[in-house]
């Protein structure tokens, strides 16, 4: 019988004999006795081999296995009260599967602080570690979550095309890829593509992909490749009407993790708190207000900033509000497929913040196709090369909006991890583009 590590609190001692596969983690050689840690994706067992009691070649072998050699024991479960267990295996088998080379790139255990680009260069190694990898299972699970809390508001999932002719958000971020001798980009966002499909009576749609943005900026929270998830929804009153069902969306996701992946958090030692609903609405306005009256020095118009973002944030925990919205950006500031408030120097606008940064943006957009034209000179953009997108406003686009959320910075919020690239198997920055 071979059985994960999981489940050896299901093993009993008069189980017989059993096979356990995993990796070396530590050897410790008393002459007399070997003790081998060998460790699965679920957590570990000992293995104890008295030299009296176990076959002289199995022996042999066992006490010079290096670290990390991946092998499958098999042997008998004997209670013991000195592992964390109660339970150690005697082997009587050892295939060794895969020897490790030696020395290791990076320590598995070692409670040595390595520099993260160091870790990041030895990838595979680094995420033998469980709570590296554990962050990987909590992804997983906000990406059913996610399908989850969707299928219940009626949403379709869609596949928009990432290799695509003209960019959405701005120029400055267009990575260009050849195309058959023409150029072409790397989608920045599903944009253009989910706006068009609302003209076709898939009026509530969704996707979840990677987005590409040759982000200049080397920070914590920009990456070139990340995991966006999209929504966009038609025949709206207002933008209310999105920021409803993100926030039954957000909720759901947030309990599921707290409920789904306690077994993970509890490896992580991370609380997740489920944000206090309704989120709180602040406008543009009113955030200036406050930062201003925090002293600092912000103009009508002026980005709110990473630091007037985090201050927000602080302001907002203050009184328990986590997740809340600040509504209502100058015009000028967003992109041209949102709408303008009429008569005033703001737009239908919205992002969502989560303790003090950005995960999502969006709004209702401007379904008018004569001032969608209008907004796009306005910002200098030529109509011609967003022919195919203008297209579908011409033949009836009901009012619509939708969002965009950076899913690695939902999870870093939520679990509180710091750097963006942890929670990205193999990120891509400006300096990184491999392993
Ligand atoms: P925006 O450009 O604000 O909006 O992006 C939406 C969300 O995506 C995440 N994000 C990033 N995450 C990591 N690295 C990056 N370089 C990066 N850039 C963006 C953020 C951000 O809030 N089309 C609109 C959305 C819409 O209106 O529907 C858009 O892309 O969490």
């Amino acid at each position: 019988m071979a059985f994960p590590i999981k489940d050896t609190s299901t093993i009993r001692a008069d189980d017989g004999p059993v096979t356990v596969k995993g990796w070396v983690q530590d050897i410790r050689n008393l002459g007399g006795i070997s003790f081998l840690i060998v460790r699965d994706r679920h957590g570990t067992v000992q293995v104890t081999a008295p030299k009296k009691k176990v076959d002289a070649e199995v022996f042999a072998r066992l006490a010079s296995l290096p670290r990390e050699s991946a092998v499958s024991i098999s042997g008998e479960v004997k209670p013991s009260d000195q592992t964390e267990l109660g339970l150690e295996l005697i082997p009587q088998a050892l295939e060794v599967l895969s020897e490790a080379a030696t020395p290791l790139p990076l320590g598995v255990v070692d409670k040595v602080n390595v520099e993260f680009d160091t870790r990041l260069n030895n990838r595979p190694m680094d995420l033998r570690r469980p709570e590296v990898r554990t962050v990987f299972e909590l992804k997983s699970l906000l990406r059913h979550l996610l399908d989850e809390a969707m299928a219940v508001e009626g949403f379709t999932e869609i596949h928009t095309p990432k290799i695509v002719a003209s960019g959405a958000e701005g120029g400055a971020t267009l990575f260009e890829v050849g195309y058959f001798g023409r150029s072409s980009y790397l989608a920045q966002s599903p944009q253009l593509y989910k706006q068009m499909v609302m003209s076709s009576g898939l009026d509530r749609v969704y996707e979840i992909a990677p987005a590409f943005r040759a982000e200049k900026s080397n920070t914590v929270r920009h990456v070139s490749e990340f995991l966006s998830f999209d929504g966009e929804m038609a025949w709206i009153d207002s933008q209310r009407d999105i920021m409803d069902v993100m926030e039954r969306v957000m909720q759901h996701t947030i309990a599921g993790i707290k409920d789904k992946g306690a077994r993970q958090l509890e490896l992580l030692e991370k609380e997740v708190e489920l944000p206090k609903a309704p989120y709180p609405v602040l406008t543009y306005s009113q955030c200036l207000d406050m930062l201003n009256s925090e002293g600092m020095e912000l103009a009508e118009g002026e980005d709110l900033g990473t630091e007037g973002e985090r201050l927000i944030g602080e302001l907002m925990s203050d009184k328990g509000n986590d997740m809340y919205w600040i509504m209502e950006y100058p015009a000028e500031e967003k992109p041209f497929y949102i709408m303008e408030k009429e008569g005033t120097p703001y737009s239908h606008s919205f992002d969502l913040d989560y303790r003090g940064q950005e995960i999502s943006s969006g709004g209702q957009r401007e379904h008018r196709y004569d001032v969608l034209l209008k907004r796009m000179e306005d910002k200098g953009l030529d109509p011609v090369s967003f022919n195919d997108y203008l297209e579908a406003f011409r033949y009836g686009m009901p009012p619509h909006g939708g969002w965009g959320i950076g899913v690695e910075r939902l999870l870093v919020k939520m679990l509180d991890l710091g750097n963006i690239r942890e929670a990205i198997l193999f990120p891509r920055d400006m300096h990184r583009l491999a392993p």
